[in-house]
């Protein structure tokens, strides 16, 4: 290399030392530019990248079904965006199913045991007396009225899992299920829309719950309301929140419309936040995760209906998902060559409704409030 001869090195590394000082010089003003401003949504940072996954609670029972949802979720989205996936689960995961879904996907997966403060019983809580309200709920025929593992889920759901250790290092997660489908080719990052646009909540299905799982919910948020008035104090106004999605009458009762859990896409720092935690830690206080069957939809609907603005909810419209009987298949022509779903088969349309409403006639003496589609609450609820 005959360049690097003779008399021309010394000007080449003299050349070089001074871009590297005039370039550090630059970083360095624009690092203290950003810090004094406190510009932390310059156009510079939309493309930052994001600490979010996918977070599964499923049992090793049900691998074929997560292994469709994973599928799927990697042919929509994932294979372009790679995201790590964390499982969890009450018990060890078996080799098998490690093998098979880490197989399915060439982003990192991630698997975590939930241990017995997450997953059991307060030692607050009368065991007996439990079992007596489970069985009066079964006897009302309501969905998992007998499940105690069903409540250990909820109330994880509710108030743990964002608190497990392997998802200490993200801000948003992705809650995905076994046994459901994703229908939709989505091509661009959501978790950067979620960030980028200060959303902190994002769901496909809204829903009536069985009232009759949880009578005194509303009741005991609004007590916690009224006895931590430095909380309440940091909420929204009920003019900016989004308390008429779950309420019909300015607050003094739940119509149980929530959002669908099994679908999540939000902010994990929304329930790591010292006023959920407290709220969380009365309601589980208070014992109704066990005593009724509080499900952690109404539980995260209602905080978050009264603890975000409504600007910080996101309907994800073009993401086409169904769990069990119900489907999200966004109807607009656009999504024709998108998804792979009928948008016929879509809640919202009124053939269904129709069904629906015939399926309700059988299955009258469940306490079952009507309309069961809770999306124009939603709606009504933004204005
Ligand atoms: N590891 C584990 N996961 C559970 C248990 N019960 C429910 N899940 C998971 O929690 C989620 C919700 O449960 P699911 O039975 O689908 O309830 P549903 O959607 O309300 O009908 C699913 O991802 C399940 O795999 C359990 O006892 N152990
Ligand atoms: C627990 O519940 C049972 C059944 O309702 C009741 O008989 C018992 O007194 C309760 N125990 C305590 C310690 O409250
Ligand atoms: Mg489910």
């Amino acid at each position: 290399m005959r360049w690097f001869s003779g008399k021309v090195t010394p000007y080449v590394f003299m050349t070089a030392g001074i871009i590297l000082v005039i370039m550090s010089i630059q970083t360095f003003f624009t690092i203290s530019h950003t810090t004094s401003t406190q510009e932390v949504m310059s156009p510079m940072s939309d493309n930052a990248p994001m600490k979010a996954c996918f977070v599964v609670l499923v049992r090793n029972s049900e691998l074929d079904g997560i292994a469709t949802t994973i599928r799927e979720i990697e042919s929509t989205f994932n294979s372009k965006f790679d995201y790590p996936y964390v499982f969890l689960n009450d018990e060890e995961f078996t080799s098998e199913f490690i093998e098979t879904t880490s197989a399915l996907t060439k982003s990192v997966t991630k698997y975590g045991k939930v241990d017995n403060q997450m997953w059991g019983y307060p030692n607050y809580i009368n065991q007996t007396y439990a079992a007596e309200c489970r069985s009066q709920l079964q006897q009302q025929g309501i969905p998992y009225g007998d499940s105690e593992s069903y409540r250990h889920m909820c109330r994880f759901q509710s108030g743990f899992f964002f608190r497990h250790p392997m998802l200490d290092e993200y801000d948003y997660y992705w809650r995905i299920e076994p046994y459901v489908n994703y229908y939709c080719d989505i091509d661009y990052d959501v978790f950067k829309y979620m960030r980028n646009n200060g959303k902190k909540y994002g769901f496909t299905i809204a829903f009536r719950e069985y009232m009759a799982t949880v009578p005194t919910l509303w009741q005991t948020v609004m007590n916690f309301r009224k006895e931590n008035p430095e909380v309440a104090s940091r909420w929204p106004t009920k003019k900016d929140s989004l308390i008429n999605f779950v309420s019909d009458n300015n607050g003094d009762s739940y119509n149980g419309c929530h959002f669908w859990t099994n679908f999540e896409i939000a902010s994990l720092e929304l329930w790591r936040s010292n006023d959920y935690l407290k709220l969380f830690s009365y309601l589980d206080q208070q014992g109704g995760f066990f005593y009724e069957r509080w499900g952690d939809a109404p539980v995260h609907s209602i905080a978050a209906s009264l603890m975000l603005r409504k600007d910080e909810f996101h309907f994800f419209n073009d993401i086409g998902y169904r769990h069990t009987a119900y489907t999200h298949c966004p109807r607009e022509p656009e999504f024709r060559d998108k998804c792979s779903c009928d948008p016929a088969s879509d809640m919202g349309n009124v053939k269904i409704s129709i069904m629906k409403n015939m399926l309700r006639l059988l299955t009258l003496l469940i306490d079952y409030n009507d309309p069961i589609n809770c999306f124009a609450e939603f709606k009504k609820a933004l204005n």
